[in-house]
């Protein structure tokens, strides 16, 4: 396992979505020279050390994470938080030690950004003193295996989080999905005072980096100043949020037409738990709600045509495993079939949330997910390969770059990719009949069907590090947490909960990747990069039709591409990595507001007359 290389590599005990560990220095490689000014040429050696001495500490602390989140113990928790410590005292010590460079002149452009990756990439830095990685380890730890560990009910029985979530997908009883919604929130109360004082501990950590906050040290890892990245994220919010509105619109009034004004008011927000899903994230799985007659029946829905043919677990990792070997990857190796954690073990507790390993950084690639036979687990098993494919493509790096391009990257690859699973390609795969094809009469239901995942998503994936970023710079604090938290909620979202709320509470707990320190920007940018990505891959293709008909499936040519910029890993600014895919250096909002700009034609039709909005 590596100390932290980047916001995605995550620490020890902190596995994440791609679960990687942090860059390791030993005392002595971090210690500065005993004589003289620094010279490029120790800064080099420098570097080389820490690679070296990095990839050995790796595979280590990569296997007691796994064990930790695929067996939830005492035992396994003490081990995590054990060598999650010893990780981060190595990475905060080499961090300080590549700061000794700053001012050195000639070093190498790789030297260079080497020494940046390690400066910047703590996801959860310690601040110097006895125990203090320790305690914050220790914390780290507890709030992951308590989400892990986590339960909520419905009518009065005690659920799993995972069962939880996928019933929030198919109730449609308010009473229900408030009893679902509320319990599942509970979870994250007892975290709150750990996490006021991790909150603490970390940014006291950032600050003896040089940052003047934690967030400020999340931010610092996209090729541009803090300060730059916030406004990026501003930037390219603006340029969906009309898409998100006119949606917003449309859900309300559907939601208002089957439940009543009572449920759901005509005007205003929407309740948070009629979404289907525990987060009102991502609408898919409400897509029979708003569903238009004709135009909206789609014809065929994933989730039943998965169950008619029997599809198993294994069976949908295998089939996404087909469309990347059908773009000329090599298939997955014996050991991710052996080792991989694809369904929930019936007798002991895991972390269910999915994510994507790769434990030696060469060949040991897993997933670890509860899988689900539905249409949504369909689409995360190709997120995750997705990860796999990726950590697999720049394994020849240097142990520094072993990462993506930025974050954004690495959660959009697998996203992309799905966004090919056209009913032409379920064709191609058996699973629909080619009678079934939706004609180009059924277009509008296809893409609001997408358009309630990907475009639904924008506002929360923006909004979970807002209130992060609130609470790391002490504009939001532990006094309001809460009220922050719901008041981001309806002003990005527009969203309300089913209940009332208090500073008892701490809903942004019941969020894996709050409790797992995950930061969550990547997956905003991911929403927009994987619209970048598939229009350049249809490109590629010759597809020349609507762009949502396109499928990449088979295509060597953009597999080719593809692997190109995956294999450059974190080795050149993100806007190079880009450039080598799409032809373009620019993070942008064009590619999803071309593939859905039907859709908003005719929402803004459909809406006409309703008051849209909800302040
Ligand atoms: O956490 C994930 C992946 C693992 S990286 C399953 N996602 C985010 C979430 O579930 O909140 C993918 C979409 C957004
Ligand atoms: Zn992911």
């Amino acid at each position: 396992m590596r100390l932290i290389v980047s916001t995605l590599a995550l620490g020890v005990a902190l596995a994440g979505c791609t679960a990687k560990d942090e860059p390791v220095a030993s005392a002595s490689a971090a210690a500065p020279a005993a004589q003289g000014p620094a010279t490029a040429a120790e800064a080099d050696a420098f570097v080389a050390a820490a690679e070296k001495e990095g990839m050995e500490f790796g595979e280590y602390g990569a296997r007691i994470a796994w064990v930790n989140s695929t067996y939830i113990t005492d035992d396994t928790d003490w081990l995590a938080a054990k060598v999650g410590a010893e990780g981060t005292e190595l990475a905060v010590k080499y961090a300080k030690g590549a700061a000794r460079f700053d001012k050195v002149a000639g070093l190498s452009f790789d030297t260079k950004r080497k020494l940046d990756i390690l400066k910047q990439g703590i996801v959860l830095p310690a601040p110097a003193g006895e125990g203090a990685a320790q305690e914050l380890s220790t914390i780290a730890t507890r709030l992951q295996s308590t989400y892990g560990k986590g339960r909520g009910t419905l009518n009065g029985n005690p659920m799993s989080g995972n069962d939880l979530e996928a019933l929030m997908g198919t109730s449609r009883n308010p009473a229900e999905l408030k009893e679902m919604w509320t319990s599942w929130h509970a979870v994250g109360k007892p975290m709150r005072q750990d996490y006021v004082r991790m909150v603490e501990i970390a940014n006291q950590g950032a600050k003896e980096l040089g940052f003047s906050d934690l967030g400020a040290m999340w931010r610092s890892n996209y090729d541009m100043s803090p300060e730059e990245f916030a406004a990026l994220t501003d930037k390219l919010w603006g340029e969906v949020k009309p898409l998100y509105d006119e949606l917003h619109c449309f859900t309300r009034g559907k939601l208002n037409a089957k439940y009543g004004a009572v449920v759901q008011p005509k005007t205003g927000p929407i309740r948070a738990d009629l979404l289907g899903n525990m987060w009102a994230q991502e609408w898919g799985s409400i897509y029979d709600v708003v569903a238009p007659k004709g135009a909206g029946d789609v014809g065929y829905d994933l989730t039943a045509l998965l169950e008619a043919k029997k599809y198993t677990p294994l069976k949908i990792v295998q089939t996404g495993e087909g469309f990347f070997s059908s773009l000329g990857f090599a298939p997955l190796p014996k050991t991710f079939w052996d080792r991989s954690m694809i369904t929930k073990p019936a007798d002991r507790e895991v972390v269910c949330h999915a994510s994507a390993w790769d434990v030696d950084n060469k060949e040991d690639l897993r997933i670890k997910m509860c899988t689900k036979v539905n249409g949504n687990d369909f689409v995360t098993v190709h997120h995750e390969l997705g990860h796999n494919y990726y950590q697999r493509a720049y394994n020849q790096q240097p142990y520094l770059y072993l990462n993506s391009a930025n974050d954004g990257f690495h959660e959009a690859i697998g996203d992309m990719v799905a966004l090919s699973v056209t009913p032409e390609y379920l064709v191609q795969i058996g699973l629909l009949n080619k009678n079934q094809v939706p004609d180009a009469s059924k277009d509008t239901g296809l893409l609001l069907r997408q358009a309630m995942d990907k475009v639904a998503f924008l506002p929360f994936g923006l909004l979970v590090d807002r209130w992060r970023w609130g609470v790391f710079n002490g504009e939001i604090t532990p006094a309001n947490y809460n009220q922050a938290w719901t008041d981001l909620r309806l002003q990005y979202q527009g969203i309300t909960p089913p209940v009332a709320r208090s500073e008892a509470d701490f809903d942004p707990g019941a969020k894996f990747h709050v409790p797992g320190n995950t930061p969550y920007t990547r997956y905003f940018l991911a929403r927009l990069l994987q619209f970048q990505f598939y229009e350049a891959a249809c490109k590629q293709a010759g597809w020349t039709g609507p762009l949502h008909r396109c499928s990449f499936y088979g295509n060597k040519e953009v597999g080719q591409k593809l692997n190109a910029m995956l294999a450059m890993g974190a080795s050149k600014p993100w806007p190079d990595a880009l450039e080598a895919f799409t032809g373009t250096r620019e993070m942008s909002g064009k590619s999803m507001i071309a593939y859905f700009q039907p859709l908003m034609t005719w929402l803004k039709e459909q809406n006409k007359g309703q008051q849209c909005g909800w302040q």
